[in-house]
């Protein structure tokens, strides 16, 4: 299919066209760059939200995940999915054991799920992701969910592109509350307790609760000095925000019967009303368009020195030199890009 015909699919709106998009963008297959261009220009008609969710595998990320497309469309709202999870994929486990329900859905034009291949994206994972999500919202999708398995640096990156994190730990996820004890989880605006009707979640809640307490505790930033400290149980149900603080609620749910996802359909929207009152919903996009646009570029002067430029070739004639002992890579780095610049090397 044709970058041409591509666009003229998106505008009529074809599932077909949108997934051939897809691949495209996530192969950078040429004119890539010119279906995103075109989507970026249709990004914010919809009042699309994107939400990230990461955590531990077998967390119940993608089970949740169906319990909120259930729950969003119910409410006629439009849902696109990208999962950056090669591990599990959407059972349907979590419509109730309702089968025809979860036929309904999986066939319903207004639910879009698609799997990323996580091969081959070096580095650039999260650019992709956010840019599949692009395509998601351009084609018209009001609720995006990113789900990324893993509680790692690049997890959170691409959670990050979401405007608002969550991060879903159960009781057995010991990897998660390392990870949250080291300061790395700081950024998710949700925390969730999954399976919570197993043994230790309520245990496991009051960790996470602590945790964030000694964080609030160390951070002035909350200190409002107008207002009175929420109560330990107004921060428990993240029920009392002021618009200029954000304490992130820690929420239990049964992703399996659904207990606990109208609460969490519940914070997201007050996360979303917090965003918008407060600014920095604004002060974010135009962060995250700061980073696409550094991205885009460093990626294009990537592609740029592999394609158009002999640098590899001359790495390869250097590499000798380099594993005999004679010249650091730093030398023949420095060389390399002498050349590109002076345009010696073409
Ligand atoms: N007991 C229990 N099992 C759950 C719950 N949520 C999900 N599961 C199960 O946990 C397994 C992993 O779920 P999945 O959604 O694939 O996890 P993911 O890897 O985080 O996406 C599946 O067998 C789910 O049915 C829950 O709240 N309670
Ligand atoms: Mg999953």
């Amino acid at each position: 299919m044709s970058v041409e015909r591509i666009l003229e699919g998106l505008a009529r709106r074809e599932p077909a066209a949108l997934a051939r998009a897809i691949t495209l963008v996530e192969n950078q297959r040429d004119g890539f760059e010119r279906v995103l261009s075109h989507a970026h220009g249709l990004l914010g008609r919809s009042g699309a939200r994107r939400i990230g969710i990461t955590g531990p595998p077998g967390a119940g990320k993608s089970t949740l995940t169906e319990a909120l497309i259930q729950r969003f469309r119910a409410q006629g709202l439009s849902v696109g999915v990208v999962a950056v999870d090669p591990t599990s994929p959407f059972t349907g486990g979590a419509l109730l054991g309702d089968r025809i329900r979860m036929e309904s859905v999986s066939l319903d034009p207004q639910v879009f799920i698609r799997s990323m291949a996580t091969r081959g994206a070096h580095g650039g994972l999260a650019t992709t992701t956010e840019e599949v999500a692009d395509l998601l919202e351009a084609f018209g999708f009001q609720r995006i969910i990113v789900e990324t398995v893993g509680v790692g640096q690049t997890e959170l990156d691409i959670a990050r592109t979401a405007e608002t994190t969550v991060l879903v730990l159960v009781p057995e996820s010991g990897d998660g509350i390392q990870t949250l004890k080291a300061g790395v989880m700081e950024i998710a605006d949700l925390y969730v307790v999954n399976k919570s009707d197993r043994a230790g979640a309520d245990k496991l809640r009051q960790e996470v609760e602590v945790m964030l307490g000694i964080r609030r505790g160390n951070a002035f930033r909350h200190v409002a000095p107008h207002h009175a400290q929420p109560t330990r149980s107004d921060r428990r149900t993240g029920g009392s925000q002021q618009s200029d603080s954000w304490e992130p609620p820690v929420l239990a749910t049964v992703a399996s019967t659904g207990a606990g996802v109208d609460e969490l359909a519940a914070a997201l929207d007050r996360h979303h009303a917090y965003l918008e009152a407060s600014g920095q919903l604004g002060e974010r996009r135009r962060r995250r368009l700061a980073d696409r646009t550094r991205a885009v570029l460093e990626r294009g002067v990537r592609r740029w020195l592999v394609e158009a430029t002999r640098a590899e070739e001359l790495l390869r004639q250097r590499l000798d030199e380099v594993a005999d002992g004679l010249r650091s890579p730093y030398d023949v780095a420095a060389e390399i890009l002498d050349q590109v610049k002076t345009g010696v090397v073409k």
